[in-house]
């Protein structure tokens, strides 16, 4: 068989099962902040702190995806995905957090998966994307154990709604990102800055997914049930034992902190000596409760992490080229960290959810020539079926984003979508990403046709 570009050949090196979509987030793209009785976010909140967001913008109207829900779902559809990733905006459906629900919001959900269904598209829902009820912050956040409990109530009453609707549940997105930067470098919601909490809220998080998921499959859910971690591999900055040493630190605070827990049902004994006596509160049965079996592990990579006992790493050094959010372009550590997730937790599968590149991305007479996107997705999913022919059980690849949107404390200047969002007009336009992308699925349809 001939292969005619090296679309097709990249095409052709994935199986007719894999997944291909798109992924968003609840408070990034919906807006309509107070609309048919949501409740206030710790992000709304967080927003009007002077100084929070770069551009001192808010989620308020954000990509107005709530009141464009069909014609957004039809601009998924026209890229010819597989999948869609999105999350639950928590205080659009439980406005307190706990208690009464809202049905506006539940019907909304609804209306999306069912949309997406008719569309052919399988929908991969997200609880919990950091868009924690600001009712439940005010008692504590995750900083409070009855937070997980009211998490579980959450869980549960979306599982019962949409489960069967759903081809996966994911706990929660990144909580290493929740953590430590809404609780322990404050430079997101909630804004906190102790290390003792954010190892606090850590395990909260931690114990609250593996009580979702006893309760989900105590209640029979059909969807496959996952947590997302976003996970940077990380080298030693030269061959010196001071680096190597900073490199194990780094790597067992950001992977292994999350990865051993889940997978070994333990903290690695070495980062919990790092951690001396900021480490968690742990009360008895709390580690046998996160290790639930997870069907599939969500990895959101973009980057790697350079780790340096003299300090943090400048990333002009590195010599590779960097995305406008200042991190370094890396494909191979993709490879390197799925081999390395499959060797060390042998997940039952992996879903890459999260990958992708901010670029300036001007529109120009109706269009976007962001081949640096291209190329850095390109270069990823390559990265990616590289990672398989050595084995690693990887059976999906989204792309961060479906469109531009609010890229949290950096507000609406670094654009991640592979289409661009006008944010006077509210347009909508496909980037040149866009198109290859599309190029890319109808290559990977005509060879999995051909049975490859
Ligand atoms: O936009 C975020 C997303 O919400 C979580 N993962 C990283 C993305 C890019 O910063």
């Amino acid at each position: 068989m001939t292969i005619s570009s090296p679309t097709a050949a990249l095409a052709q090196r994935f199986p007719r099962h894999f997944v291909w979509g798109v992924a968003t987030s609840a408070f990034q793209i919906e807006g309509a902040a107070t609309a048919d009785g949501k409740g206030e976010s710790i992000w709304d909140r967080f927003c009007r702190a002077p100084g929070a967001i770069a551009d001192a913008s808010n989620g308020d109207v954000a990509c107005d995806h709530y009141h464009r829900l069909e014609a957004d779902l039809d601009l998924i559809a026209a890229l010819g995905v597989t999948a869609y990733r999105f999350s639950v905006s928590w205080p659009r459906v439980q406005p307190m957090g706990h208690g009464a629900w809202n049905e506006a919001g539940l019907h909304f959900y609804e209306r999306l998966v069912d949309g997406l269904r008719a569309r052919g598209i399988a929908a991969h829902l997200t609880l919990n994307h950091w868009d924690l009820p600001q009712a439940l912050q005010d008692q504590g956040g995750w900083g409070a154990r009855d937070t997980m409990h009211h998490f579980v109530d959450y869980a549960r009453g979306v599982a019962r709604r949409l489960g069967s609707r759903c081809a996966s549940i994911t706990t929660h997105n990144e909580p290493w990102v929740i953590a430590v930067l809404g609780h322990q470098t404050g430079v997101f919601a909630p804004g906190y800055k102790s290390r003792t909490l954010a190892l606090q809220v850590a395990h909260h998080l931690l114990v609250s997914h593996g009580m979702a998921l006893q309760a989900l499959r105590a209640d029979g859910c059909p969807a496959p049930l996952g947590i997302v971690l976003n996970l940077t591999p990380v080298y030693a900055a030269s061959g010196s034992d001071a680096d190597a040493q900073q490199a194990r630190i780094d790597d067992g605070t950001s992977i292994r902190w999350y990865c051993d827990p889940l997978f070994h049902g333990r903290y690695p004994a070495d980062i919990l000596a790092h951690h001396g006596a900021d480490a968690p509160v742990v009360q008895p049965g709390d580690m046998s409760t996160i290790a639930q079996p997870l069907d599939f592990l969500g990895v959101n990579n973009y980057s790697r992490h350079i780790a340096s006992a003299s300090g943090p790493w400048d990333a002009q050094q590195g010599g590779l080229p960097l995305t406008e959010m200042g991190w370094e372009i890396h494909p191979a550590g993709l490879t390197d960290l799925l081999l390395r997730l499959q060797r060390d937790y042998q997940p039952r599968s992996m879903l890459i959810t999260e990958n992708g590149g901010a670029f300036p991305d001007p529109l120009q007479d109706g269009q976007v020539r962001d081949a640096d996107r291209t190329q850095y997705l390109a270069q990823h999913i390559s990265a990616v079926a590289d990672a398989r022919d050595q084995g690693a059980q990887v059976d999906g690849y989204m792309v961060w984003s479906l469109m531009d949107n609010f890229e949290w404390a950096s507000g609406y200047a670094k654009r991640f979508g592979i289409v661009h969002v006008d944010y006077e007009t509210l347009r909508r336009t496909p980037k040149d990403s866009a198109l290859w992308y599309r190029g890319l699925l109808q290559q990977w349809r005509n060879s999995a046709a051909r049975g490859n």
